[in-house]
């Protein structure tokens, strides 16, 4: 058949399928949701790169004066990590950083994306500046910038000083103060080199895990007031970083969250459904994007609550939604898909089964178009003028073979089938600015130790030596012609 015009293509779509005049919407819908992208190109001036976490990578835990950190005491604790692996070393990032540096380039990466111990800088949390674990960041700085790469630093990548846990943690607000106060050392001395911060990665992973269901550092079970608070405190903590980076940073630094989206999938793309994906996006994420966008709890997070509510004034919401310049979306999966109906909430969730498609890593549900949907769902729920990609990626076993070749097939299609996915999001209207592999090489996976590996450089952990895989190649290729290869 050929299709003359688009309006003539819809109808006749509209046709084939059935559908009268009203049936012309869910046609285009059809029709939209199972086109290709046409072409391969990323918009001009589009922000590859590639992100890691202080924690998982540097090592030197001991050293320069650097504190413990929560995670360096949980992962001490027998039992907690995979073959009792700890961070002592890592990729020992901390003295073979140009090394690193030298793997980005051979990437062509144009930005990095990197966190900032806090414990380096403030051993015990506040008081005196530690020069010596600054200097590590300003060398780090120096060397991305000298070799061309825009260095884009997160300021909490989960590795609370130790000593603020003693003191009450995220439990308390004097926590989210003292990330403030930190936030503003960090600007004035880097913000004359770093353009572009994040407040504080995954909120939602570290204060579930860490304070909820206590698989994660400090591993602690809060009865549902203290969590309802501690989520509260930690989007306070963003809001009053925001301000302070801009308050002692230099004019045009520019700030926002990187946090992992829970977006909703709609099960079949009517209209209906999208709407209902919408509405469902906005709740599963009440307690951190929705609040950070909005300024106000939605009603039916509010509800669900009850008196375990957590306490909050009219300022904190004022000061949790103080404005960003951006949006940086954590996306690995689906998180629910969902069907329209009639009554409240409006959406029904229909939760995946336990034998859904997934990567190596069983949390990681294969579900490319969430970089589809939660980009264009943050655009349309909150206005996001600018969105960035901060983490997508997937575990693999791969390892060299007898030519040294890690031949890491599940990462590529992953990476291609997710990025043909943003592509089609951007085309949709998305404002998507760049996009960070996770991650630059396999390091520290938190509970998995070392026996989850995301890189895109393999890691010989006894010899630290690093390993192209086949995935670094394509990433560097669709890096070179700016486009899906
Ligand atoms: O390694 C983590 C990272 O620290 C946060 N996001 C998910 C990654 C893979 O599990």
């Amino acid at each position: 058949m050929v299709f003359r015009s688009r309006i003539g293509r819809r109808a006749a779509v509209a046709s084939a399928l059935g559908l009268g005049a009203l049936g012309l919407v869910a046609a285009r819908q059809f029709q939209e949701q199972s086109r290709p992208p046409t072409g391969s190109s990323f918009p001009e001036g589009f922000r590859w790169g590639t992100a890691t976490s202080a924690f998982q990578i540097e090592g030197a835990t001991h050293e320069d004066g650097r504190g413990p950190s929560i995670w360096d005491t949980f992962s001490n604790l027998p039992g907690k990590i995979k073959g009792g692996a700890t961070a002592d070393i890592a990729d020992d990032h901390y003295h073979l950083y140009k090394e690193d540096v030298g793997l980005m380039k051979g990437l062509g990466v144009s930005t990095y994306r990197f966190s900032i111990a806090w414990p380096r800088l403030f051993p015990d949390g506040r008081g005196p500046l530690n020069e010596k674990g600054l200097a590590f960041y300003d060398r780090l700085v120096d060397e991305l910038l000298a070799n061309g790469i825009q260095p884009y630093a997160t300021l909490y990548h989960w590795d609370l000083p130790q000593a603020l846990q003693d003191r009450g943690g995220w439990q308390s607000r004097d926590t989210a103060e003292a990330f403030a106060d930190y936030a503003a050392v960090v600007a004035a001395r880097l913000g004359d080199r770093v353009g572009h911060f994040f407040t504080l990665n995954e909120m939602r992973t570290f204060v579930e895990l860490g304070y909820g269901g206590g698989e994660f550092a400090p591993g602690l079970k809060l009865p549902r007031t203290g969590l309802y608070q501690v989520r509260h405190n930690a989007v306070l903590a963003h809001g009053l970083a925001v301000q302070a980076v801009r308050a002692r940073g230099r004019a045009g630094i520019k700030i926002g969250p990187a946090e992992n989206i829970t977006p909703a999938f709609p099960v079949i793309t009517t209209r209906r459904n999208i709407e209902a994906a919408e509405i469902a996006t906005r709740e599963l994420n009440a307690a951190y994007l929705t609040v950070i966008l909005e300024g106000r709890y939605t009603d039916a997070y509010l509800k669900a609550a009850g008196p375990d509510a957590p306490r909050f004034t009219e300022a904190d919401l004022k000061t949790i939604s103080t404005p960003v310049d951006y949006v940086g979306l954590n996306v690995y999966g689906p998180g629910e898909f969902v069907r329209a109906r009639q009554r409240r909430p409006y959406y029904a969730e229909i939760p995946l089964p336990d034998s859904y498609p997934h990567m190596e890593s069983d949390w990681i549900t294969f579900g490319p178009e969430a970089l589809y949907w939660a980009p264009l769902q943050v655009t349309k729920l909150w206005n996001v003028k600018e969105i960035y990609i901060t983490e997508n990626g997937t575990s693999s076993d791969d390892k060299p073979d007898a030519n040294g070749v890690v031949e890491d097939l599940d990462r590529v299609f992953y990476l291609r089938e997710y990025l043909a996915q943003l592509l089609r999001a951007i085309r949709a209207g998305a404002p998507v600015r760049g996009y960070f592999v996770w991650s630059l090489m396999d390091n520290f996976e938190w509970l998995q130790g070392y026996s989850a590996r995301f890189g895109l450089h393999y890691v010989d952990f006894k010899t630290l030596k690093r390993t192209p895989k086949l995935s670094a190649s394509f990433y560097r290729k669709v890096i070179e012609r700016n486009a899906l290869v």
